[in-house]
């Protein structure tokens, strides 16, 4: 450990640890799920870091929360009623309020500190929590899932940590199924699925539950985050039996409906080439995925 450096140790990616270098420690608390902690870093604006794994910076947010999110919403005719699962920053919700069809959005996050922290701290993430059609439910993802009615939603965005802690089980069998019966008949959830680089192993237990669930479309999509283990992270995107929905060729485009959204800074990452471009994968990832 070097003094003055954060680093993120952690045996999901045992022999390497990502540093930034710590100007201030903002915050440290303990909540009853995690440890909690925000600091101002000399590279990356303010960093997000809940038992020891960074969750956002600053400055990279953008390309997780509005490929996380825009990857399904663009890809279906008129989502109207969204759920996110975790993402108390607001991030997702900030990147799900840009759609002006949406008319309900819940989030389910399970840590209260995570939302206060982001809204002391992450004023211009935490703005999604403004936005008048979000309903905010402090509980775990699962449980809430199972009190939602058959086909309720029409996107549903998984934002959950690493599967160590209290995000373990939105990885597995179970909540994919609450996660399918939650959705309409074509109805799409996007959830974070890890590093090609460092988790193929979690990635196909993913891709295998998921091809027994979803009776739709079911593709793999990544993008580039510089603070997250490996510099990269993918999500899982998955439909429903019923209309079918391409995935690789966005039929929404999110500028046009964009400019409804003053407040609201552009989108800094996201576009229409990226969204294709975000379903190639390396040889290596994609004969794994395909194989399953
Ligand atoms: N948008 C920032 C990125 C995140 S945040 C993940 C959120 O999921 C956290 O706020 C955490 O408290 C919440 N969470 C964890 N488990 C549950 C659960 N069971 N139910 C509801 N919310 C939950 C993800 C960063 C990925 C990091 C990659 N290394």
């Amino acid at each position: 450990v070097i003094p003055g450096w954060f680093s993120e140790i952690s045996s999901m990616w045992p022999g390497e640890a990502h540093s930034l270098k710590v100007e201030k420690i903002l915050f440290q608390g303990k909540s009853d799920y995690q440890n909690v902690m925000v600091f101002q870093s000399s590279s990356y604006g303010k960093v997000l870091v809940l038992d020891g794994v960074i969750q956002l910076t600053e400055r990279d947010e953008c390309a997780y929360q509005e490929m996380i999110t825009h990857l399904p919403l663009c890809s279906i005719p008129n989502p109207k009623k969204v759920l996110v699962i975790g993402g108390g920053d607001g991030g997702v919700l900030r990147e799900v309020a840009r759609h002006s069809l949406v008319e309900k959005i819940d989030i389910c996050e399970i840590d209260k500190m995570v939302v206060d922290v982001s809204k002391q701290f992450f004023p211009e993430v935490a703005v999604g929590f403004d936005d008048p059609r979000v309903a905010l439910h402090i509980g775990d993802g699962v449980a809430f899932l199972r009190d939602v009615p058959t086909g309720t939603y029409d996107a549903i965005i998984v934002d959950s940590s690493d599967p160590i802690g209290p995000a373990q089980e939105l990885f597995e069998k179970p909540f994919f199924e609450l996660v399918a019966k939650a959705l309409r008949p074509g109805g799409v959830v996007s959830t974070q699925a890890e590093s090609i680089w460092l988790h193929m192993h979690i990635i196909e237990g993913i891709v295998d539950n998921c091809r027994q669930i979803f009776k739709g479309s079911v593709e793999y999509a990544w993008t580039s985050v510089p603070t997250y283990p490996s510099g990269v992270i993918g999500f899982m995107l998955c439909s429903t039996e019923g209309p079918p929905v391409d995935f690789k060729h966005p039929l929404n485009s999110i500028d046009a409906n964009d400019s409804n959204q003053k407040s609201v800074r552009p989108l800094k990452f996201y576009n229409s080439e990226i969204h294709e471009a975000a379903f190639c994968l390396p040889s290596f990832a994609r004969r794994v995925i395909d194989s399953k």
